[in-house]
């Protein structure tokens, strides 16, 4: 990083800062000084959503002098709430743990057969949702940070022959030369010391794991995290205040997580050109017939009403509203004759990374500890295995008392894919998925834990998923594609059909990584805005 860039990084950490503690929904260098003017009905740029591919779009328009405004639906996560913190324990939820619900909806929702993990809330914007499609449930991120905000930091980089098969036109050369270490740079990717794994207490969970899939004859492999693990360190010395060892993650890290707000998008803000504004949903496109794009913008309040809609124009769109965001806005604008040029392909090509979940009972001698570290560091690498490719995150389940139960995210090589249409009743997007097509990436999964269990003599716990279920097959983390790269867009995420109109997230991935994608999803925002900055008209 260049020295300029750390000066204008710390402006932009400052106004993130500022525009926190003064509760403002607008924030911009210019805000660390006094409240904007309203918004203007004119950007050169406009960038929908702030997770992964809305930030590089974002840093890269700034640094090319180009005024870019940032339109995010969620909330900006800096001011602390009524406890003092600005996120809630996760054993703790409250309204700020999700988006406008009543009741918390968390991935492993019970134990021992109970509902002893969900809690009653306040409707609020709060900063993780589950967007529930029928037979598939999508996790994301909202707030400024996208899904950076309640992840788990896992920043693994693609198997390039994988990578390879899944965009076979991406230069992998370029991608892997250039483009990977700029995100993993950007992103701040660090690796945990390898010494400290094998004594700490936190992490016995996985070494447990990793015991057994040894026994097995499977292979491990370190998971590097934008999670700062000197930070880590410090937590369980007692010198930093706790956050991955005090249990935060899906409802937001109080420290240690180098999410988009601390890297990126504090960047961005500090070219000075470059306006983020929260509670601002994007819910049409439309062309300028002077040249360029209006979209319609409803803003809400944090009881989510409505409380003003108006339109903005631009030159350039960039959206980033992440694979359903992204997809239901180009869905939407194609069916109800908005855009009516876009491609067939928007809306298809969907897939959510083969992401199943499963957990193991131990023996009673394999302890997996009270204390659990919530950022995972070590994976179960099966990948290879060309019958039944399988890459397995070892999970937390910190839980704060000794439960003997070792959990994974396994990511599948599922080939099945959904599609999203358009409901005009509802005026969304709905995603066409059914259980049965989870069916191979259960089956891989089991394939895998069927021989850990047996080599190693242990069984399935069913208590977790509901219905008695050993495997979680009705929610991913990973939603991938509607809007492929090379279908749905060229070669570098512009809409076909349209000039000045881009895709920069994870909807341009077609289903399926083969690992964690937001490293992924960086670099090739990256990739893309390089050649857009240097081709395009502006
Ligand atoms: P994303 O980060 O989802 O950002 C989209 C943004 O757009 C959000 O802030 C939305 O609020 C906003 N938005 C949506 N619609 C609109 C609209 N109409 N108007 C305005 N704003 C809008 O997109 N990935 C990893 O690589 N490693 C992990 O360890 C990992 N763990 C995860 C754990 C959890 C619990 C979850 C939910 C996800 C995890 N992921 C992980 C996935 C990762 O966060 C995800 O792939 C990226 O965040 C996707 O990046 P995008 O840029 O596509």
């Amino acid at each position: 990083m260049t020295p300029n860039l750390t000066r204008r990084h710390f402006l932009g950490v400052t106004a993130l800062q500022t525009a926190a503690a003064l509760g403002f929904t607008r924030i911009g260098l210019s805000s660390a000084a006094a409240a904007e003017p309203p918004a203007a009905h004119y950007a050169p740029a406009i960038v929908v959503g702030s997770g992964y591919g809305s930030a590089v779009a974002a840093l890269r328009l700034g640094q090319a002098g180009v005024r870019t405004v940032v339109l995010e639906m969620g909330r900006l996560w800096d001011g602390p709430g009524p406890d003092g913190k600005v996120f809630p324990a996760t054993s703790a939820p409250d309204h700020r743990s999700m988006w406008f619900r009543t009741r918390t909806e968390a991935p492993l929702a019970q134990f021992l057969w109970l509902d002893v993990v969900n809690r009653d809330i306040s409707p609020y914007p709060g900063v993780l949702d589950r967007v529930n499609h029928g037979d598939m449930s999508v996790y994301v991120g909202r707030g400024v940070g996208g899904g950076s905000l309640v992840n788990g930091g896992m920043a693994p980089t693609p198997r390039r022959s994988y990578f390879s098969e899944v965009l076979p036109r991406v230069d992998a050369d370029e991608m892997y030369a250039t483009f990977f270490p700029r995100a993993r740079a950007m992103l701040g990717v660090n690796d945990i010391d390898p010494a400290w794994f094998e004594s700490t207490e936190w992490y016995r969970f996985a070494r447990v794991s990793r015991k057994h899939a040894h026994h097995t004859g499977l292979k491990t492999t370190f998971v590097p995290n934008v999670y700062d693990f000197d930070h880590m360190k410090r937590e369980a010395a007692g010198t930093a205040t706790r956050s991955a060892l005090a249990g935060e993650v899906i409802y937001g890290n109080n420290h240690g997580k180098k999410s988009l707000d601390k890297t990126y998008l504090a960047a961005a803000l500090g070219t000075g050109n470059v306006t983020i504004e929260t509670m601002q949903r994007v819910v049409g496109v439309r062309p300028d017939p002077a040249g360029g794009y209006v979209v319609t913008v409803r803003t809400s309040d944090l009881s989510g009403k409505v409380t003003q809609v108006r339109e903005l124009g631009c030159r350039q769109l960039f959206l980033g509203a992440g694979s359903l965001g992204t997809s239901e806005i180009l869905l939407r604008a194609r069916e109800t004759g908005t855009l009516p040029a876009l491609s067939e392909r928007v809306g298809l090509n969907w897939g959510p990374n083969g992401n199943v979940m499963t957990a193991r009972a131990n023996h009673l001698w394999d302890t997996v500890g009270a204390n659990q570290a919530t950022m995972p560091a070590l994976g179960i690498d099966d990948w290879d295995n060309a019958a039944n490719p399988v890459f397995a995150e070892i999970a937390p389940l910190p839980m704060g008392f000794e439960h003997w139960i070792s959990l994974y995210l396994a990511i599948t090589r599922n080939p099945e894919r959904g599609y999203f249409t358009y409901d005009a009743a509802t005026d969304s997007a709905r995603l066409r998925w059914s259980r049965s097509q989870n069916a191979p990436a259960v089956q891989a999964a089991k394939n895998l834990f069927d021989r850990i269990n047996r080599r190693n003599v242990t069984i399935y716990r069913y208590d977790l998923f509901g219905e008695n279920k050993p495997f979680a097959d009705n929610f991913t983390y990973h939603p991938l594609g509607g809007c492929v790269l090379g279908e749905a867009t060229d070669l570098y995420g512009r809409a076909k059909g349209y000039q000045g109109l881009y895709v920069v997230d994870g909807s341009l991935v077609p289903g399926s990584l083969g690992v964690n994608p937001f490293v992924t999803i960086t670099a090739l925002a990256e990739r893309n805005m390089q050649r857009i900055l240097a081709e395009d008209p502006r």
